[in-house]
C-alpha cells in the first residue's frame, strides 16, 4: 500500500475559491470534493458553467458532428451554419479511419458547411441548406447526409427536419437531421445525447432506409460503444478482437460505416467504452433488442485483460476463453519488460487529468500501472454518475438545461427483440459491483482517498493546483497545453495524443510509458526559469570568477 499522498486536499480546495466573489466560490465549491472512497462524496456536475470563468467545455454541435458523426467515414456531414463552425471542427480530432479499398467512400477529409451569412440570418437559410444538400448528393452519392445545426439555426427557427424528410424522398437516400446547435445544452455532452437518439431512430433502429443491408455474418457478435479511433486505438483493439475470434459488428463510431451502424441490433453484447458518450445507444438496444451492455475499458493492460475476459465470461464458450487466454498471454509477455523498465524511472512520480467525460478515469488506470499517483482529475462534461457511479442516476437533479434536451421512448422491438440473459449467463458474469450488466461504477471510486476531484476545471483553478502541487505532468488539451508547459510542467493531450498513439490495448499502454517516462524524465522542465530568476551564486564564487560568472550558471 502506498503512503497517502502528501497534499492537504481541504487546504487546496480553500485555496482555489479563496480569490471567488462569494456567489462563485459556494457554486464552484460543490464541484470541488475530496475523495473518500467509503462516503462517496456528492460532486456536482453537468450544470451552466458560471459566466466569465474560463472552461474548457466545447459546445453541443461539437459533441455532435464532431465526436459521434465524425468518425464514420460514409455518412456524409454537412454543417448548416457559418463557416467557422464547419472550419473548426474540420479533422482536429485525430479520429482515424481505414476503409476497405482505395475506391471506398471517406468523407472525413472534407468540410461540407452552407456558410450562412446575413441573408441567410434575415430571410431563413433552409433554401440555402436544400441546394447544399442536393450539391452534395450529385457530388459524393452517399448512402446517407447528415445535417448538424449550429446556433444561428435554432435561433431563426430552420426546419431541418422537414429539409431532411423532404431530402430524403427526393434523393432516395437517408438523410437526417440533429437539432444540435451549440447553445442546446450545458456542454457538448447534450450534443452526444442528442446525436444518439437521432443514430438510433434513423440508422439502427430505422429499417426502411436500412432493409437492403444483411445481417452479419460471424460468432461471437459484439459492439464497441464509445471508441472514437483516436489515433487509431479502435485498430488496436479490432486486432485483439480478430485474433481472439470475436466477431466486431459495429462500433459507435471509430473506424466505422453507415453499413456497420445499420447492424449493431444483430449482436449479443454490447461493450461500453466511453459510458458518457454513448450509454444512451447502449440502453436503446438493450430495450428494443435485448441486448445487455458491460462496461469495458481498453486503456490500461490489466484493464485490457481483464475486459476481454469479460466478453469470455459472457459467451461461456470454453475454446473462445482459450483463445482470449493466449492472445492476453502473448501480449502480457511485451508488456511486463517494457513496464518494469519504466516503472523503475516513473514510479512515485505524480500526474494530474482534466479531460472530457471519460478519459479522465481511464487513464489512471496506465498511469497506476507505472507506478504513478494521480493528486487530482476531473471531468469537463461528465455528469454525476460517470463520478459516482451509476448507483446515483436515480437521485440525480433533473433540470431545464436537460429537459432541453429531447428524451425518446424507446419500445421493445417485438419482432427483433431477443432474450439474451438468464440465470447462467448471470452466474458467468461478475458479481463484483461496478462489474455486471449495465453498471458503471465511475471515477471516484477509484482514487485514493485524500486526493481530488474538480468538476469543470476553470483556467485559473488549472493554475493554482499545478502551483501548489507541482505534478510531474498534466493530461488535458490543447487549449491548457501550453499554459501548464510556461509553468514549467509537461503536459499531455488526452484528446488528440498530441501526434502520438494509439494507447489502447496492451501495444497502446507500452506507447503511452513510453511517452510519458520521456516527458517526466526529460531534463528540458529544468531549465524553465529564467536565469535572473534562479538562486544567486555565493557571493565568493562571484568574487573568485568575475565577469565569467554568468557564463557558467547560465
Ligand atoms: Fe468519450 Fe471521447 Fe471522452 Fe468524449 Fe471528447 Fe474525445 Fe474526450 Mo476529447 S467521446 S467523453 S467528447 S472518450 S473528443 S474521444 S478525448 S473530450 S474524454
Amino acid at each position: 500500500m502506498n503512503a497517502p499522498l502528501k497534499i492537504d486536499a481541504e487546504a487546496t480546495r480553500a485555496e482555489l475559491l479563496a480569490r471567488y466573489p462569494a456567489k462563485v466560490a459556494r457554486k464552484r465549491g460543490r464541484h470541488i470534493v475530496e475523495n473518500r472512497r467509503s462516503e462517496r462524496p456528492e460532486v456536482e456536475a453537468n450544470v451552466r458553467t458560471v459566466p466569465g470563468i474560463i472552461s474548457q467545455r466545447g459546445c453541443t454541435y461539437a459533441g455532435c458532428k464532431g465526436v459521434i458523426l465524425g468518425p464514420t467515414r460514409d455518412v456524409l456531414s454537412i454543417t448548416h451554419g457559418p463557416i467557422g463552425c464547419g472550419y473548426y471542427s474540420w479533422l482536429t480530432r485525430r479520429n482515424q479511419t481505414r476503409p476497405p479499398s482505395p475506391d471506398s467512400p471517406n468523407y472525413m477529409t472534407y468540410c461540407l458547411s452552407t456558410d450562412m451569412s446575413e441573408e441567410q440570418i434575415v430571410f431563413g437559410g433552409e433554401k440555402k441548406l436544400r441546394e447544399a444538400v442536393r450539391e452534395a448528393f450529385a457530388q459524393f452519392k452517399p448512402q446517407a447526409i447528415a445535417i448538424h445545426s449550429t446556433c444561428p439555426v435554432g435561433l431563426i427557427g430552420d426546419d431541418v427536419h422537414q429539409v431532411a424528410r423532404d431530402l430524403r424522398e427526393e434523393l432516395g437516400i437517408n438523410v437526417f437531421a440533429f437539432s444540435c446547435e451549440g447553445y442546446r445544452g450545458v456542454s457538448q455532452s447534450a450534443g452526444h445525447h442528442i446525436a444518439n437518439n437521432k443514430i438510433f431512430q434513423e440508422v439502427v433502429a430505422h429499417t426502411a432506409p436500412t432493409a437492403h443491408i444483411p445481417a452479419p455474418e460471424g460468432a461471437f457478435k459484439v459492439n464497441l460503444l464509445g471508441e472514437y479511433n483516436i489515433g487509431g486505438d479502435a485498430f488496436v483493439i479490432e486486432d485483439l478482437f480478430e485474433r481472439a475470434g470475436i466477431t466486431l459488428v459495429s462500433t459507435f463510431c471509430g473506424n466505422s460505416d453507415y453499413v456497420s451502424m445499420a447492424q449493431a441490433r444483430h449482436v449479443d453484447l454490447n461493450l461500453v467504452m466511453c459510458h458518457r458518450s454513448i450509454n444512451y445507444v447502449a440502453g436503446m438496444l438493450e430495450t428494443s433488442y435485448g441486448i445487455p451492455w458491460l462496461k469495458v475499458n481498453f486503456i490500461g493492460a490489466a484493464q485490457s485483460a481483464k475486459s476481454l475476459r469479460k466478453i469470455a465470461k459472457f459467451f461461456g464458450d470454453a475454446a473462445l476463453a482459450e483463445r482470449i487466454e493466449n492472445v492476453i498471454a502473448e501480449e502480457m509477455a511485451r508488456v511486463e519488460s517494457a513496464q518494469a523498465e519504466i516503472r523503475g524511472r516513473c514510479a512515485g512520480k505524480t500526474a494530474m487529468l482534466f479531460v472530457g467525460g471519460s478519459r479522465a478515469h481511464h487513464y489512471q488506470h496506465l498511469f497506476s500501472e507505472i507506478g504513478m499517483r494521480i493528486v487530482a482529475a476531473g471531468y469537463e462534461f461528465a455528469h454525476r454518475d460517470d463520478y459516482e457511479g451509476r448507483r446515483v442516476l436515480p437521485n440525480i437533479k433533473v433540470d431545464a438545461d436537460t429537459r432541453n434536451i429531447e428524451e425518446i421512448h424507446v419500445e421493445r422491438a417485438e419482432d427483433h427483440f431477443v432474450e439474451r440473459r438468464d440465470e447462467a449467463v448471470d452466474a458467468r458474469v461478475s458479481d463484483e459491483p461496478g462489474e455486471g450488466f449495465g453498471e458503471y461504477e465511475g471515477m471516484m471510486v477509484e482514487m485514493e482517498d485524500g486526493t481530488l476531484t474538480v468538476d469543470d476545471i476553470s483556467h485559473y483553478e488549472t493554475e493554482r493546483l499545478i502551483e501548489m502541487h507541482k505534478p510531474d505532468v498534466v493530461c488535458a488539451g490543447i487549449k491548457e497545453k501550453y499554459a501548464i508547459q510556461k509553468l514549467g510542467v509537461p503536459s499531455k493531450q488526452l484528446h488528440s495524443y498530441d501526434y502520438g498513439g494509439p494507447y489502447a490495448g496492451f501495444a497502446g499502454a507500452i506507447n503511452f510509458w513510453r511517452d510519458i517516462d520521456q516527458m517526466v524524465n526529460s531534463p528540458i522542465w529544468q531549465l524553465i526559469p529564467a536565469p535572473w530568476d534562479r538562486p544567486a551564486p555565493p557571493p565568493s564564487l562571484e568574487a573568485e570568477l568575475g565577469p565569467n560568472l554568468s557564463s557558467i550558471t547560465e
